[in-house]
């Protein structure tokens, strides 16, 4: 019998060690790891002695799962169930259809709308409580993962008066999710969706999948690529897209789907796809309400139009407005909505790519039906380390507009560059676009304030995919989470999101938590210096926009080539787009305008975006422009280092698992940024004809090798034109 025991107990500790030691990142944030400090362990246990929850619909009864899991993980506790509070440390959480307690809070419930919740400390009978309310199921969700992140953060859970809601109705991930299952600029593996086992088979993690996004407050998807496949809006995919709606319902998630606009040629046999067309219309009316028998809260259409190749209504001789009118009035009856892009442009077009989307929807302003977004990307052209806003926020003031940002890191570097994007959206999010005057943000746009807009919405393309740690990249999930917190509220801040995110996902030890912390906030800035300093973009390798590619100058057609952006000639290095060369500036509110149309005051950041600039132009550092890039690249690449010092410090601070992947790919990094920078300034070289200044590393080859590097089978390619 004591043998027997023993041998039990081994095998036991040999699973918790294996278990220990096994450390794959799959948690993401919801680790609800054990709270050790013996004080607030017993703080804790004392506040959720006892439960009062009634949870009937699906969704309390996810939310009441995650909670009785998380306890028990975090507190080796379940709470006991009870009716009325009879003890201390009581949680009583529902809505007021569920509880007379929660009814009682008038006060609070008036103040939040649909998804809103509260926490707070009260007295019930005279005994201590803590109560999260809300006005709907979905708003308790929200309630009780923030209820846990206070737990999971190690905040104090007395004089608890939180009310939050969300300033933006439609929190959006869209995926970029072929049918074949690869992922059109994915650098997590292959697609989540298993269509070929759908609908039969729900894979637990769309489960997983769907409580991390509600956890952020992430309240919708598009589950198939922009470059949408005209076969999934055959019944058979529409079944398959119910199974997985059904599987997200429960966690607040609606479902869409991107469209192919002459679906209704490809799929259903018409001769035309023109939306004038009176069968065309009837088609999409009939297709509309044949998804709505198959998932009735199916959220609308996405639609990448007359984009890079894509149908669309300028096809068939119309407008963007004709045409996202057309859907919007087929979803109209069920209450569904249009996405419509406005990533446009096109190479027959002789003017600056940069301008032709507000060229293109400006004039459109006021003619899209009340249930059509506008869906703009953070800037005028594609997702770059850093652009400047794009100039139609704040331009259509009688048109709902949407942000698109970028989650995935298509020009940031994969799932191999450590990015923290937090810095990316806030500075987008924080431009001031003066449409009304200052103060007029690009968040007061979209969240729907300045021009109280009905209809708001932010949408990030996802960075997901089948890898068990989700994004490839340990700390790419922080983009994820950022994004979600920044979509549920814009105006909050990185620093405190990336706070959030490092004590959930890592461990709460202020030694480890502050100096990391401090690198992902530098991240951003980092890769921007190693990549595209003072301005420059769109001089990465063609097509599978892997590495540096400034001497690009052969890609299909000119707006794919890098040459076209940087105009790097022996007089200097820029695009002029101030009214002495394309005038795109003119396409932003006079204050800003002014502000970009003389170099002097032009951010540094956004020199090179703005003006071609002489090589000998003097920069306020004491530089000359060329001195000052070749500053930049290697203070990148010099930074990169110092964030491998500041991790190798955290080695025992974390499981072994994630420091040892971390700082494996912080060298891939190292190795990258240089590969960056000796490309980069080798090539600008060639046109500055001056000498790399003393005292930096000598690039390791010269620029022939760098330009002849070939890659094969780089992640995110398939189907990329
Ligand atoms: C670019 C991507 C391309 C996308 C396109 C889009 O390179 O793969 O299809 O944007 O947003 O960033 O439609």
């Amino acid at each position: 019998m004591r043998k027997s025991i023993c041998f039990i107990a081994a095998v036991l500790l040999l699973f918790s060690t294996l278990h220990a030691w096994a450390e794959d990142n799959y948690r993401l944030w919801l680790r609800y790891e054990r709270v050790t400090e013996p004080a607030l362990y017993n703080n804790y246990r004392q506040s959720v002695k006892q439960l009062i929850f009634p949870a009937g619909s699906p969704t309390l009864k996810v939310a009441k799962t995650e909670l009785q899991n998380a306890l028990g993980q975090m507190l080796s506790l379940q709470p006991a169930e009870a009716n009325t509070v009879t003890a201390n440390g009581t949680l009583v959480i529902g809505t007021p259809q569920t509880s007379t307690l929660i009814a009682q809070h008038r006060q609070e419930l008036n103040t939040i709308r649909r998804e809103g919740y509260f926490i707070k400390n009260t007295q019930q009978n005279g005994k201590v409580t803590i109560t999260i309310g809300a006005n709907t199921d979905v708003g308790v969700l929200y309630g009780v993962f923030n209820f846990l992140k206070l737990l999971q953060t190690h905040s104090s859970l007395n004089h608890l008066a939180l009310i939050d809601q969300p300033k933006i109705q439609c929190r959006i991930l869209n995926h970029w999710d072929n049918l074949d299952r690869t992922v059109e600029r994915g650098y997590a593996g292959s697609s989540l969706w298993k269509w070929h086992k759908l609908p039969g088979y729900i894979d637990r993690r769309y489960i997983d999948y769907a409580r991390a996004n509600a956890s952020i407050g992430i309240n919708a998807t598009v589950v198939n690529n922009v470059n949408a496949n005209a076969l999934s809006l055959t019944t058979d995919y529409i079944t398959k897209a119910a199974a997985l709606a059904k599987a997200f319902r429960p966690y607040g998630i609606k479902l869409f789907l991107s469209i192919r606009f002459s679906a209704p040629v490809e799929i259903g046999g018409l001769k035309t796809a023109d939306p004038l067309d009176a069968g065309v219309q009837k088609w999409w009316k009939d297709k509309a309400d044949e998804i709505y028998r198959y998932i009735p809260d199916f959220g609308g259409f996405l639609v990448k139009a007359n984009s890079e190749g894509q149908p669309g209504p300028q096809t068939y001789g119309r407008n963007h407005a004709e045409g996202a009118n057309m859907l919007a009035d087929a979803l109209k009856p069920h209450g569904g909505i249009v996405m419509w892009r406005a990533f446009v442009y096109d190479d027959k077009v002789p003017d600056d790519r940069a301008k032709q989307a507000y060229n293109e929807f400006k004039p459109l302003d006021g003619q899209f039906h009340s249930n059509v977004i506008v869906q703009v990307k953070n800037g005028a052209i594609d997702f770059q380390p850093r652009e400047p806003f794009h100039p139609l926020f704040g331009a259509m003031p009688k048109t709902p507009v949407m942000m698109e940002f970028q989650i995935t890191q298509e020009y940031l570097g994969f799932s191999t560059h450590l990015v923290y994007l937090g810095q990316l959206f806030k500075e987008t999010l924080a431009s001031d676009t003066y449409a009304h005057g200052k103060g007029s943000t690009v968040a007061k746009v979209i969240d729907g304030q300045l021009d109280h807009q009905p209809l708001t919405g932010m949408a990030g393309v996802a960075n997901i995919g089948s890898d068990v740690n989700w994004c490839g990249h340990p700390f790419a999930q922080a983009n994820w989470y950022a994004f979600g917190r920044l979509a549920w509220n814009p105006e909050q801040s990185p620093n405190t999101i990336a706070d959030d995110w490092l004590r959930m996902t890592f461990t709460n030890d202020a030694a480890f938590v502050n100096p990391v912390k401090q690198m992902m906030m530098d991240s951003r800035e980092i890769t921007v210096n190693y990549m595209t300093p003072l301005g420059l973009h769109h001089i990465m390798g063609r097509d599978a926009h892997y590495g540096p590619g400034p001497w690009v100058a052969q890609a299909g057609r000119p707006d794919w080539t890098a040459v076209y952006y940087h105009k790097a000639d022996s007089a200097g290095v820029g695009f002029e787009r101030s009214s002495r060369g394309s005038n795109a500036v003119a396409q932003y509110f006079p204050e800003v305008r002014n502000q970009l149309e003389n170099v002097q005051t032009t951010p540094e950041k956004f020199l090179l975006w703005f003006h071609h600039v002489s090589w000998n132009y003097a920069m306020p550092s004491g530089r000359n422009l060329w001195q000052e890039m070749v500053h930049r690249y290697y203070s990148g690449v010099d930074s990169v280092r110092n964030m491998q010092k500041t991790w190798s410090l955290m080695q025992g601070k974390i499981d072994n698992e994630r420091f040892a992947e971390v700082k494996d790919l912080l060298a891939i990094q190292e190795q990258e940024a240089e590969w960056w920078r000796n490309s980069c300034v080798l090539y600008f070289q060639h046109f500055s004809k001056m000498p790399i200044p003393a005292g930096y590393e000598k690039p390791d080859h010269d620029l022939a090798y760098y330009e002849n590097q070939k890659f094969y089978f780089i992640p995110g390619t398939r189907g990329v034109q």
